[in-house]
C-alpha cells in the first residue's frame, strides 16, 4: 500500500507513534508518505520505503498567522496525487483531520478519487484543545468526516463520545512499544555517572507541560530522598521548565536532579533508572509509561484518563489520584526499600508492555487499512 501519514514531527506522544507507524509499515514493505512541516524527531534512519514532504508555509506581510492548514491540505493534495496514495492516516485531530477533509475533497474533484481518510485521536486534541469553542465545530465535523476514526485508549474514546457529537464508530487501537528497542541491558559506565554511589534512580519524561504536573514529580523525589540516597532525572523540555528548576532549588534537591533536555536515546536513559514517575492530569494513553514498563522501569502514575488500561495497580506500578503526592512518595519509598517486590515488578510491567508491543498493533492498522483500500467515488 501507499500510504501517506501526517503528524507533528516533533517529541510529542502523538509524532512519536506516527513516525515509528511509518517505520514499522515501511519495515513490511510499504510505502510510507510523512508530510509534516519538519523531519519527525525519529525519522532518523534512511529506508527505501519511506518518502518525506515538507510542508511549506510561505511568509507575507499580511500574515500574522501563516495559513499552515491551508498549506497543509495543498501539500496532501500534491502527494495524493503524485504519488497515487492509497489512503491518508492522520494523527491529532487538529488541524489534520479538516486539512484532510478539504485534501479529499480537492482530490475527488480533481481526479473522481476518493482518498479514504483515516484519523487517530491521540489525547489533548480531544480533552483540551479539542474541546475549545474555538475549535469545536471544526474538530466534530471533521472527525465525523473521517472514514474510519480510532482513539488509543478506551478512556479517549469515552471521552470524544462525551464531548462531541460523533454518530461514527471508533475503534480502539492502542498505543505500540518496540519491546526489542527498549529491552536493553543497563550500560554500567552511564549508571555511574548518573548515580556514582549505587543511589536509586527515579526518571520522569514529557514536554513538561502543565498537563503533565512535573512539580508533583519534584515533589515526589523530595519526599524519597529525605528516606534515602537517590537521583532523578528530568528528560523533556517544555513551558514549565524554568519554574520546576527553581522548585528543585527550593525543595534543596538541585545537587540530585539532573535536567537533561530532549533525548532521542531514550532505551539507554531508561535502562539504569528504577522507577518511573507520571503524575499527569490527564493522559490518554501514557506512551511515555509503556516505554519505561518495556525497559523493565516501574511506573508510578495517577490513575488520570487511560492509564490504568496500561498500569495495573500493585503489579506493574501504582497508581493513585491527581495530586497525592502523598500516597505516590509512600509507593516510591516502600518500593525503593523492597529489591524483591521491585525484582518482581519490574518483571510485570516488562511482561505488560509485551502485550503492547509494535508486532502485536501493527498488524491491526494493516487490517484496518485493508478495510479502506482503494475506495472508489460511488463507495
Ligand atoms: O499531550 C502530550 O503529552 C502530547 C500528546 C501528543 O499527542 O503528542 O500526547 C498524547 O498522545 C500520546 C500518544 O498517543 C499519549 O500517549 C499521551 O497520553 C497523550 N497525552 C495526553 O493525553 C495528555
Amino acid at each position: 500500500m501507499r500510504i501517506g501519514i501526517v503528524c507533528y514531527p516533533t517529541f510529542g506522544g502523538s509524532g512519536v507513534l506516527a513516525t515509528e507507524l511509518g517505520k514499522a509499515l515501511a519495515d513490511e514493505g510499504h510505502q510510507v508518505h510523512f508530510i509534516t512541516y519538519q523531519q519527525p524527531v525519529r525519522l532518523n534512519e534512511f529506508n527505501a520505503n519511506i518518502f518525506y514532504h515538507e510542508v511549506r508555509v510561505p511568509t507575507y506581510p499580511l500574515f500574522d498567522y501563516p495559513p499552515y492548514e491551508v498549506a497543509l491540505a495543498s501539500t496532501m493534495v500534491d502527494v495524493i496525487i503524485n504519488h497515487d496514495l492509497d489512503l491518508l492516516h492522520v494523527h491529532y485531530a487538529i488541524p489534520h483531520a479538516s486539512a484532510a477533509y478539504m485534501a479529499k475533497q480537492i482530490v475527488k474533484q480533481k481526479t473522481g478519487r476518493n482518498i479514504p481518510v483515516i484519523t487517530t485521536l491521540h489525547g489533548t486534541d480531544i480533552t483540551l484543545v479539542g474541546k475549545d469553542k474555538t475549535y469545536e465545530p471544526v474538530v466534530t465535523f471533521s472527525i465525523n468526516e473521517s472514514d474510519a476514526i480510532t482513539a488509543v485508549s478506551q478512556n479517549l474514546k469515552d471521552e470524544t463520545y462525551k464531548s462531541f457529537a460523533i454518530h461514527k464508530d471508533i475503534e480502539v487501537i492502542y498505543n505500540f512499544v518496540d519491546v526489542t528497542r527498549f529491552n536493553k541491558k543497563p550500560i554500567a559506565p552511564f549508571r555511574k555517572v548518573i548515580a556514582p554511589n549505587g543511589e536509586k534512580v527515579l526518571i520522569h519524561a514529557s514536554n513538561f507541560r502543565k498537563v503533565k504536573r512535573v512539580d508533583d514529580v519534584v515533589t515526589i523525589f523530595a519526599a524519597v530522598r529525605k528516606e534515602m540516597p537517590a537521583k532523578l532525572l528530568l528528560v523533556g523540555d517544555g513551558p514549565e521548565r524554568p519554574a520546576i528548576e527553581e522548585l528543585v532549588r527550593v525543595l534543596g534537591v538541585d545537587d540530585d536532579v539532573r535536567f537533561l533536555g530532549k533525548q532521542e536515546q531514550m532505551e539507554d536513559i531508561l535502562a539504569v533508572s528504577d522507577v518511573f514517575l507520571l503524575p499527569s492530569e490527564y493522559e490518554s494513553f501514557g506512551l511515555a509509561a509503556l516505554e519505561a514498563m518495556a525497559a523493565r522501569v516501574v511506573v508510578i502514575s495517577t490513575n488520570a484518563g487511560g492509564l490504568s488500561e496500561i498500569n495495573i495497580q500493585n503489579k506493574t506500578g501504582f497508581l493513585a489520584d491527581v495530586g497525592d503526592v502523598a500516597a505516590m512518595s509512600k509507593f516510591a519509598i516502600d518500593l525503593l526499600h523492597d529489591d524483591a517486590k521491585m525484582a518482581t515488578m519490574k518483571e510485570a510491567a516488562y511482561q505488560q508492555a509485551v502485550r503492547f508491543d509494535i508486532t502485536n498493533i501493527i498488524p491491526i492498522y494493516e487490517k484496518l487499512y485493508s478495510r479502506f483500500c482503494r475506495m472508489t467515488l460511488n463507495e
